[in-house]
């Protein structure tokens, strides 16, 4: 039996803080229709997909902040979007940012689903790799504050069988990390699918601004290679609010080609098919883990595990929106 599926990059242009949710869903609708249209069962749209990048700024009024936030998935004005995918048979990767209530409690996090053909939510990840800083740095041409508004995920790097494969995510700075790909290789995923926004300008070495498509595709590259599986990573591109974020979504084959990329910086829809036996060809291999990683030497990847946790709580402490406010 065939375990292929065509599959897209959904990559959006910029998205005005003042854009309505419904505005954006309808453009994420019609990249999915368009993708249908040219075969794909399954499409990866970017991080944060629902609103601007708010991040880069700071934003003080708490109930300002909340309205960038889901508290529910689908909610009344993302409905629509399962809607059209139960419509058109399509199953999607989703990156939005997430509000979850605990009693008097707020918690948020950076966060991505994977919805089936039905309709169905079948797999959550929430944002490990944080970038930015946490308090509001002046300095700055726009601010990076995910350190401030987003906990750090609380549920690892999960696999999940959907679509006729075993699908992982992440999301954005999570793809510069080999050990991402790493623990989702080891569990098995065919298929890392992520969403990303990123600057073209980073302002702490800017000499590497002209290197950000170069290390975009460097990471997602190495990852889907080195771990013998399909990468998909999906941009919000182009002049968001005067920044500028890369483009370049793509579709990485298991041998770390790119199989097909979007061309400009608006939104954009770039297809292929998607073999999922074809990881065979590197895991059985030249990567094949069993026969030849050497974990006994690995040690120090996993070192300072319990004092990185202290550190994160004491930042969530300090945070006027943390998980005890
Ligand atoms: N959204 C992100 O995670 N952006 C980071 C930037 C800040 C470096 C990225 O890794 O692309």
């Amino acid at each position: 039996m065939s375990r292929s599926i065509v599959a897209a990059t959904a990559q959006l242009g910029p998205i005005a803080r003042s854009e309505a949710r419904a505005s954006a869903v309808n453009r994420l609708i019609a990249l999915l229709e368009k993708a249908h249209r040219r075969g794909a069962e399954l499409v990866v749209f970017p991080e944060l997909a629902l609103t601007t990048f708010f991040p880069r700024w700071y934003i003080e009024d708490e109930a300002e902040l909340d309205r960038f936030f889901e508290s529910e998935m689908p909610g009344p004005e993302t409905e629509p979007l399962f809607e059209a995918a139960r419509r058109l048979g399509i199953g999607f990767y989703l990156g939005y940012a997430e509000l979850v209530r605990e009693g008097d409690t707020k918690r948020r996090f950076n966060t991505s689903i994977i919805v089936d053909r039905d309709g169905r939510i079948v797999g959550k990840y929430r944002k490990v790799h944080l970038p930015g800083h946490f308090n509001p740095e002046e300095w700055r041409p726009f601010q990076h504050l995910e350190k401030r508004y987003f906990e750090h995920g609380d549920l690892g790097f999960p696999v999940f069988d959907a679509m006729g494969g075993t699908l992982g995510m992440c999301l954005c700075n999570d793809r510069r990390w080999p050990e991402t790909f790493r623990v989702l290789g080891l569990r098995g995923a065919e298929l890392v699918m992520l969403g990303y926004n990123t600057p073209v300008h980073y302002p702490q070495a800017p000499e590497h601004d002209h290197l950000q498509d170069f290390h975009n595709h460097l990471s997602m590259q190495a990852g889907a290679y080195a771990n013998g599986c399909w990468v998909i990573g999906t941009a919000k591109a182009g002049r968001e609010e005067g920044c500028d974020l890369i483009g370049g979504s793509c579709i990485i084959a298991p041998t770390g080609e790119i199989i097909a990329r979007t061309q400009g910086l608006g939104d954009e829809i770039a297809t292929a098919e998607i073999d999922f036996d074809r990881c065979r060809e590197l895991r059985e291999n030249v990567f094949n883990f069993a026969l030849h990683r050497e974990p006994g030497d690995y040690g120090p990847i996993c070192e300072g595990a319990a004092l990185r946790a202290q550190s994160r709580t004491k930042v969530t402490e300090d945070s006027r929106f943390s998980a005890r406010n």
